[in-house]
């Protein structure tokens, strides 16, 4: 017997047929006969919006009026992905959802497909924050995810014919959007610029412009928890309309400007996920949504109250930086405080103190984001005086706790020049956490050693998770029902570590067959989508081998090029004989960062490689390349189950956990990878037989730089890495013209900075122990497995306990 836990809905199929149709006649005002699927996906969006709207208000009044403390993931990204499946999931109606759609006479996948993603995040950061939320509310505890509602999400990618990356804008809400609910009448204002006046011996900030943040509330329904809470995200709007009613006609067009300017703080999304710019509108956003967000959650926990009593802040929520960028939350809960509540210096410390956490997500220096004094002061002159004294009062402490002036002098939050937000962070809050054992580490002995020496206590490690409920169940819907029939029950949805339950049954070579056929049926689904969807020609009988990510020189995507571009010679040469060959079929995913040049470069090698080896007819059937454009939550979800090998193959040292690697184990890839973020973990968990490691560690890393790093002598080393990089400068993939990628070619050579020349001797030896498994799919499917039983740890539900439990301090609503 299957023990079946998965929530159920109480209508029935033809019951919700009917929900359907009173949405499309009372909303959309069309019959089922003139309706199109975006008119039946907008109904039936509706329609499970209102089977949720009851645990909704419940766990908001649960929320409110209990004693547990909720938690505000204060996130300037949320890559939540499609919502209709998700949701319906939760309020037990897919089955329905199914049935009914077709009686109505439209095809599920087209009602699906109407869905336009939102794409609220650059990748793992964002997608971290929308799994949390996730898990959170499956965990029944009351939170918070507050961050922006961009009317532009990360930017569309295209390739255009030379394989170069082109950006359109992604106006997401070009149509009706179902989910957001915009609640104008919880606004809050939020001000900038001007100055500050001293009035009876207090500080009076007298800004110049305001904004108004208008919330549009996402609900986030739990899996099988009864508990919906709330993604509220901020929308500026312009309070100027009104002065066009006093416009003087000749300036009509001036008239219109300060609303433009209001309401261009929530437009676009950066789409930069590294090396910040320091622009005035990204502080501005910045502000903008942990202002309005500190207000909101004042006015939700102190109802009504006009002098509330904001000693209780603490107890009632906690907010969790993620990264940086809600960090003037730190300065902006003491002004309000202080100059909004009347609170002395040292008791709104103390809150402030008690209320934020920070949770860092990287290990590149140039990354940490650090504001000019200058534009701080401009916009915010307020939160600039009070940096400054946290700053003051800061080297009073570390003074007084002999810390060498040398040291106080590096530790600096205020530069005088500039304030570094990582420091006001983990220095203005309770607890720091990395986002993998080994970046912690890191963090501790490297990036924050200073702050470590001086408050060990605040610091500590949450590796990062990802929900099952959107990457196994909703993602691999086959390998979801082969494990409830393999453990008997579907309870590893809310408990994922009873996947370990499966281990056993890796030693059954008839369970092991299933779990193939399970494999390749995905790999024949993902060919059919390619198809439909890029025009690509897929073969499911050859090995899928993924590296799907953002484009960064430390993900080191010019690895696996360059590894390919060997292979490719290696067969062009005969060095290798066709029929000797594993055939493979590599598929890349990755957006670059508009600025980024060698990034950029990058992927115009990928498509031309792709290009030159895919119609190459003498490597045929043997190695093909695809680089689907776009790469977002949709495409992972049909790539990632369909993935025989997974490369995370950073310079160890600079992933800071990478979540990716997770999605994939658990749905029974294996892993290629360094010893770098979460790779360490997860191939502890799986055992290192189940695992292809391969490249340089932390240690010696450092080692070889310290040494002097010289890339040419690995290139003069070995022959096929000279081969490759010299097809790559002579014009074989930019149909001759060297000038092509010489800028990249010139940064191997002489920079290398991630040591890629360093690794390929070991990328490319370890190519043979993986084609050695493969060969022998029942050994090859057999590990994949046991990695698919052991990497229940990295389920979002586990990091958020441990959030409960090691920061936050609270836990399920009673
Ligand atoms: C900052 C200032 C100005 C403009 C943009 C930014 C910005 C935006 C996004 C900086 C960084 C990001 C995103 C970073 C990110 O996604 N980091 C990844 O976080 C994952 C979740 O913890 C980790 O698994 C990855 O290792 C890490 O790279």
């Amino acid at each position: 017997m299957t023990e079946i836990t998965a929530p159920k809905s109480p209508v029935t199929a033809a019951e919700f047929a009917n929900e359907i149709r009173e949405q499309l006649k009372y909303t959309q005002g069309v019959t089922p006969e003139q309706a199109k699927p975006a008119d039946v996906y907008v109904a039936v969006s509706a329609a499970v919006r209102r089977h949720l709207v009851d645990s909704w208000m419940k766990t908001q009044a649960d929320m409110v009026n209990g004693n547990t403390k909720a938690v505000g993931y204060l996130s300037a990204e949320f890559l939540i992905g499609k919502q209709l499946r998700n949701a319906l999931l939760n309020a037990g109606l897919t089955e329905q959802f199914n049935e009914a759609v077709e009686s109505l006479g439209f095809s599920v996948q087209d009602v699906v497909d109407a869905e336009y993603e939102p794409g609220l995040g650059n990748g793992g950061l964002g997608r971290l924050a929308a799994c949390f939320i996730d898990s959170l509310a499956s965990l029944g505890v009351p939170a918070f995810g507050y961050g922006i509602q961009y009317r532009y999400g990360i930017f569309k990618q295209e390739f255009d014919e030379a394989g170069r990356q082109i950006e359109t804008p992604d106006y997401w809400l070009a149509n009706e959007e179902p989910w957001g609910h915009i609640d104008y009448n919880r606004d809050q204002k939020v001000s900038f610029g001007g100055e500050v006046v001293e009035e009876n011996g207090r500080k009076v900030w007298k800004p110049a412009w305001s904004v108004r943040a208008v919330p549009v509330d996402y609900m986030v329904p739990g899996y099988a928890s009864g508990r919906v809470n709330t993604l509220r995200l901020w929308a500026a709007k312009s309070y100027d309309e009104f002065d066009l009613l006093t416009f003087n006609k000749s300036e009509y067009l001036d008239a219109v400007k300060p609303q433009v300017k209001a309401e261009n703080i929530s437009k676009i999304l950066y789409p930069e996920d590294s090396t910040p710019q320091g622009k005035a509108l990204r502080l501005e956003q910045q502000y903008f949504f942990v202002s309005a967000s500190i207000h909101d959650a004042i006015r939700v926990f102190y109802p009504g109250q006009d002098k509330p009593d904001l000693t209780t802040f603490a107890d009632k929520i906690t907010f969790q930086l993620n990264d940086t960028h809600p960090v003037i939350g730190i300065p902006e809960l003491m002004r309000v405080l202080m100059d909004e509540y009347g609170y002395d210096w040292d008791t709104a410390w103390t809150i402030t103190n008690k209320t934020f956490n920070y949770t860092c997500h990287t290990l590149l220096p140039e990354a940490l984001e650090v504001w000019p004094s200058k534009l701080i002061g401009e916009l915010l002159p307020r939160h600039l005086e009070i940096i400054e004294k946290i700053n003051d009062q800061f080297e009073s402490e570390l003074k007084a706790k002999g810390v060498a002036d040398e040291t106080i002098k590096d530790m600096a939050i205020y530069t005088g020049d500039s304030v570094r937000m990582a420091y006001l962070a983990t220095y203005g809050g309770s607890h720091v956490n990395g986002v993998a054992e080994l970046h912690s580490q890191l963090l501790k002995d490297v990036t924050l050693k200073n702050f470590s020496d001086v408050y060990p206590g605040k610091f500590t490690n949450v590796t990062n998770g990802v929900t099952p409920r959107r990457f196994i169940k909703l993602a691999n819907p086959r390998l979801s029902d082969l494990i409830t029939e393999g453990l008997g029950t579907d309870r590893w949805l809310s408990d994922l570590e009873l996947l370990k339950g499966l281990e056993p049954l890796a030693a059954d070579d008839e369970f092991v067959k299933k779990f193939a056929a399970v494999k390749q049926a995905n790999k024949v689904d993902f060919a059919n989508y390619a198809k439909r969807e890029y025009g690509f020609d897929i073969d499911p009988n050859t090995m899928i081998n993924t590296m799907v990510k953002r484009l960064h020189e430390y993900k080191r995507q010019a690895l696996k090029i360059l590894a390919l571009i060997a292979r490719y010679a290696d067969i062009k040469s005969g060095r290798l004989s066709a029929d000797e060959v594993l055939p493979r079929t590599v598929v890349f995913g990755a957006k670059a960062a508009p600025g980024y040049y060698l990034a950029k470069q990058t992927i115009q090698l990928i498509n031309n490689v792709a290009r030159v080896v895919n119609n190459d007819p003498d490597v045929k059937g043997k190695l093909n390349v695809y680089f689907p454009w776009n790469y977002n939550v949709r495409l992972a979800q049909h790539l990632i189950p369909a993935t025989d090998l997974d490369e995370q193959i950073s310079q160890a040292g600079k992933e800071a956990s990478g979540t990716g690697n997770m999605k994939f184990a658990l749905n029974g890839a294996m892993t290629v990878g360094t010893l770098d973020g979460a790779n360490v973990e997860i191939r502890e968990r799986v055992g290192a037989e189940n695992f292809f490691l391969f490249g340089m560690t932390v240690d010696e890393v450092d080692a070889l730089y310290a040494a002097g790093y010289d890339p040419k002598k690995y290139y003069d080393a070995n022959p096929r890495l000279r081969a490759a990089i010299d097809m790559v400068a002579d014009g074989t993939f930019s149909n001759g013209d060297k000038s092509v990628y010489a800028d990249l070619v010139h940064d191997w050579l002489t920079k290398d900075w991630f040591m890629t020349l360093a690794d390929f001797g070991a990328y490319t030896d370890i190519q043979a122990e993986i084609e050695a498994l493969y060969v022998q799919p029942l050994e090859w499917n057999r590990k994949a497995l046991i990695n698919v039983a052991n990497s229940g740890y990295f389920s979002s539900d586990r990091s958020i306990e441990d959030y409960l439990e090691r920061i936050w301090k609270t836990g399920p609503l009673a």
